[in-house]
C-alpha cells in the first residue's frame, strides 16, 4: 500500500506501480476530478456503486431478478459511433482505408482540451483488468481510468478486474492505459443527469503506444474499453507483431452424439448472430453445444501447430431484442441469475425487463427504452433495437469448463458468415486456407443497430473486423495468409455461411438459432470427409441430402434447398463489387495471393 499524494486528494493506492501512479496524477490533474477511487472488484463496491447510480435515477432497480437494474442512455448514445473512431497511428499509411486517421500529436493535443476539466464534480475510478485468463503465460493487462459508475460495475461484469489483478500488476508490468471521461463536467451545486456524456465524441487509439483515449459516450463499445478498444484494436496490431489473431468470433464447443468433441470459431459482424450461434441448444438430438466465448477470440499457435482460441472477456454485452425462451433459452436463464444491467431495454411495471421477441406478445404497458408509458399500440419499438444486456459468463447454463483455460481450446473449423438477403449460400466450405483468406476478405453483411448510421445497407466487412481494425486491412490480409506458413501450422477448416438468406416474400429461408447445428454437423463431418459435397465456383457445398435435415417438414426442405442454391449471375454481379473493394485497398498494400483468387473465382464462375 502506497500513499500517494496528488494535486487533488490523498489516495491509498493499491498498487506501488510507477507507470501506473503518475499516469493517474497526471489524468487527475487534467480532468480536476472531486476524487479518485481505485477500484477493488468486491461484492461491496457493486452494491455501493448501484445505490450511487439508484440515487442518481441512472439505474432502476429490477424486483424480478436478483441484483439486476434497468437503465436508458441518452437517446444519441445508444451504439458504437464508427465515424467518431480514429486510429492515430504516426503514419497514416499504417491506419489503411477502411479507419479514420488523426495524426497522434493533433488527436492527443483536441483531445486533452477536451479532458481539460472534464471530471470536474465526479468521482474518478482506476479499475485494473485483465484480458483473457489471470494465469496465461502472457497475460494482457489494462488499467482504465473513468468518471462514469456505470462504466465502473460494467467493467467489473465484463473483465478480470480488481483486487485480484492489483496483486498481479507489480512494478514495471506492461499495461494498456485506457482513459475515459463520459464528458460531462458538473459545476459546484450543479445536480447531475442520468445518462451524463457529450454530444462531441471520440473514441481514439495510438497503436504504437498502445493506449486508449475515450471522450463524450457512455455506450458500451464507446466506453467498455477491454472490449473492442483494447481486445480487438489495440490486440490486433499485438497479434500482428507478436504471430497471433485477434478476432470478432465466438467459441463453441460441440460434441457428437458419439461423443466426438470439436471446438470451433465464427466470425459475424455486429449483431449478426454470434451470441445466439455461441449458445445455441442443439435441434439435433444428442449434441450437445457448450459457450466458451460470444464475441472476441484471441487465436495463437498450440505447440501442436493448432490454433487455439480463448475469450479474453468475462461477461456477455449482448443484443437484447430477438432473445427469447424460444431462441436463445441459456442468454435467458443467464439473466435470469441476477447481477445483470440492461440498457435501453423496456421495463414492465413490476420490476423486470421486456423487449420485442422476449415474449410472442408484449405486456398491456411498459416503460419503453425512452422512459415513456408504453403500450403496444404505441407504434414504436418498446426497447432500442440495440438495447443490450449485460451478464457475467459464469451464469451461463452452457458454459463450457474450459472457458477460462489459459490454454485456451484447439479450433477445428472457423466460420465466416453476414447478414445478407441474396447470394450467399446457407453454406459454403472454402477449397484451401488461401480461398478461406480471399472469402472473408470480402465479407459483407447489411448493417444493423450495433453502430451509429444507416441501417441494412450491404458493405464490405472482412473477417466481420472492419469497425475493430488497428491497422491497415491489406497487412491484416497478409497477416492472416501468414498463418499457413508458419513451420507445422495445422490450420483450421474455414466455411462461409449465412442464416439471413430471404425469399421472394422476404421471409428466412433457414430457421436459424438451435438448427445451425444442422450445418455445423455437416462441417464438421467434413472434417474428416464424410460428408457428401458438390463441387461450385465459390467452394464445396452441401448436396440435397447431405444436411441433416431431421424433424423439419416438406415446406422448410423446400427452402432450404433455395437457402443452398448457387445463383451464377448474383455472383457475377458480387464480384464486380469485391473488385471495387480490393481498388478501395490498393494495389501496394493487398496480397497478390488474394488478387489471384478472385481473378480466380470470375474464371471459374464465367466457366459454370
Ligand atoms: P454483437 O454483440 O453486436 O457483436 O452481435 P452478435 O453477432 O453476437 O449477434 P446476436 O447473436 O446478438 O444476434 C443479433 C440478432 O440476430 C438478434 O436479434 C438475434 O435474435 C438475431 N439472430 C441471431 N441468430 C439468428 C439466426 O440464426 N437466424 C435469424 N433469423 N436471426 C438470428
Ligand atoms: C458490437 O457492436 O459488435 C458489440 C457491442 O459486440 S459493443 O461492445 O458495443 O461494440
Ligand atoms: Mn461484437
Amino acid at each position: 500500500m502506497t500513499d500517494h499524494p496528488d494535486a487533488v486528494a490523498t489516495v491509498q493506492a493499491p498498487t506501488e506501480h510507477d507507470g501506473i501512479l503518475s499516469w493517474v496524477a497526471e489524468v487527475a490533474e487534467l480532468t480536476a476530478p472531486d476524487r479518485i477511487v481505485f477500484c477493488d472488484g468486491s461484492r461491496a463496491e457493486w452494491d455501493r456503486l448501484s445505490a450511487v447510480l439508484v440515487d442518481k435515477g441512472t439505474f432502476v432497480p429490477l424486483t424480478a431478478k436478483p441484483d439486476s437494474f434497468w437503465c436508458v442512455s441518452d437517446p444519441e448514445d445508444v451504439a458504437r459511433v464508427e465515424d467518431r473512431t480514429f486510429i492515430c497511428s504516426e503514419n497514416r499509411a499504417d491506419a489503411g482505408p477502411t479507419n479514420n486517421w488523426v495524426d497522434p500529436l493533433d488527436m492527443r493535443t483536441v483531445m486533452t482540451e477536451h479532458y481539460r476539466g472534464a471530471m470536474a464534480g465526479r468521482t474518478m475510478y482506476v479499475i485494473a483488468f485483465c484480458m483473457g485468463p489471470l494465469d496465461a503465460e502472457d497475460p494482457k493487462y489494462g488499467v482504465q481510468i473513468t468518471d462514469s459508475e456505470y462504466v465502473a460495475v460494467s467493467m467489473r461484469i465484463m473483465t478480470r478486474s480488481g483486487a485480484q489483478v492489483w496483486e498481479k500488476l507489480t512494478a514495471g508490468t506492461d499495461f494498456v492505459k485506457c482513459l475515459h471521461s463520459v464528458g460531462a463536467p458538473l459545476g459546484s451545486g450543479q445536480a447531475d443527469v442520468p445518462w451524463p456524456c457529450d454530444t462531441t465524441k471520440y473514441i481514439s487509439h495510438f497503436p504504437e503506444s498502445r493506449e486508449i483515449w475515450s471522450y463524450g459516450s457512455g455506450y458500451g463499445g464507446n466506453a467498455l474499453l477491454g472490449k473492442k478498444c483494447f481486445a480487438l484494436r489495440i490486440a490486433s496490431v499485438l497479434g500482428r507483431d507478436e504471430g497471433w489473431l485477434a478476432e470478432h468470433m465466438l467459441i463453441l464447443k460441440l460434441t457428437s452424439p458419439q461423443g466426438n468433441t470439436h471446438y470451433i470459431a465464427a466470425a459475424f459482424p455486429s449483431s449478426c448472430g454470434k451470441t445466439n450461434l455461441a449458445m445455441l441448444e442443439p435441434a439435433l438430438e444428442g449434441w450437445t453445444a457448450e459457450t466458451v466465448g460470444d464475441d472476441i477470440a484471441w487465436l495463437r499457435f498450440g505447440p501442436d501447430g493448432r490454433l487455439y482460441a480463448v475469450n479474453p472477456e468475462a461477461g456477455f454485452f449482448g443484443v437484447a431484442p430477438g432473445t427469447g425462451a424460444k431462441t436463445n433459452p441459456n442468454a435467458i436463464a443467464t439473466i435470469e441469475a441476477g447481477n445483470s444491467i440492461f440498457t435501453n431495454t423496456a421495463r414492465t411495471l413490476d420490476g423486470d425487463i421486456w423487449w420485442e421477441g422476449l415474449t410472442d406478445t408484449p405486456p398491456a404497458r411498459l416503460v419503453d427504452w425512452h422512459g415513456q408509458e408504453w403500450t403496444p399500440k404505441s407504434g414504436t419499438p418498446a426497447a432500442h433495437p440495440n438495447s443490450r444486456y449485460c451478464t457475467p459468463i459464469e451464469q451461463c447454463p452452457s458454459v463450457a469448463p474450459e472457458w477460462d483455460d489459459p490454454a485456451g481450446v484447439p479450433i477445428s473449423a472457423i466460420f465466416f458468415g453476414g447478414r445478407r438477403k441474396t447470394t450467399i449460400p446457407l453454406i459454403a466450405e472454402t477449397f484451401d486456407w488461401a480461398h478461406g483468406v480471399f472469402t472473408a476478405s470480402v465479407l459483407s453483411s447489411e448493417t444493423t443497430a450495433a453502430a451509429a448510421g444507416q441501417v441494412g445497407v450491404v458493405r464490405r466487412d472482412p473477417m466481420a473486423m472492419v469497425p475493430f481494425l488497428g491497422y491497415h486491412v491489406g497487412d491484416y490480409f497478409a497477416h492472416w495468409l501468414s498463418m499457413a506458413e508458419r513451420e507445422g501450422a495445422r490450420l483450421p477448416k474455414i466455411f462461409q455461411v449465412n442464416w439471413f438468406r430471404r425469399g421472394a416474400d422476404g421471409q428466412f429461408l433457414w430457421p436459424g438459432f438451435g438448427d445451425n447445428v444442422r450445418v455445423l454437423k455437416w462441417a464438421l463431418e467434413r472434417l474428416d470427409g464424410a460428408a457428401e459435397a458438390i463441387e461450385t465456383p465459390i467452394g464445396y457445398l452441401p448436396t440435397a441430402d447431405a444436411l441433416d435435415l431431421t424433424g423439419l417438414d416438406a415446406a422448410a426442405r423446400d427452402l432450404v434447398r433455395h437457402a443452398l442454391s448457387v445463383d451464377i449471375d448474383e455472383w457475377i454481379a458480387e464480384t464486380a463489387s469485391i473488385d471495387d473493394w480490393y481498388a478501395s485497398i490498393g494495389g501496394d498494400r493487398l496480397p497478390g495471393t488474394l488478387r489471384e483468387q478472385l481473378t480466380a473465382l470470375k474464371l471459374r464462375l464465367a466457366q459454370t
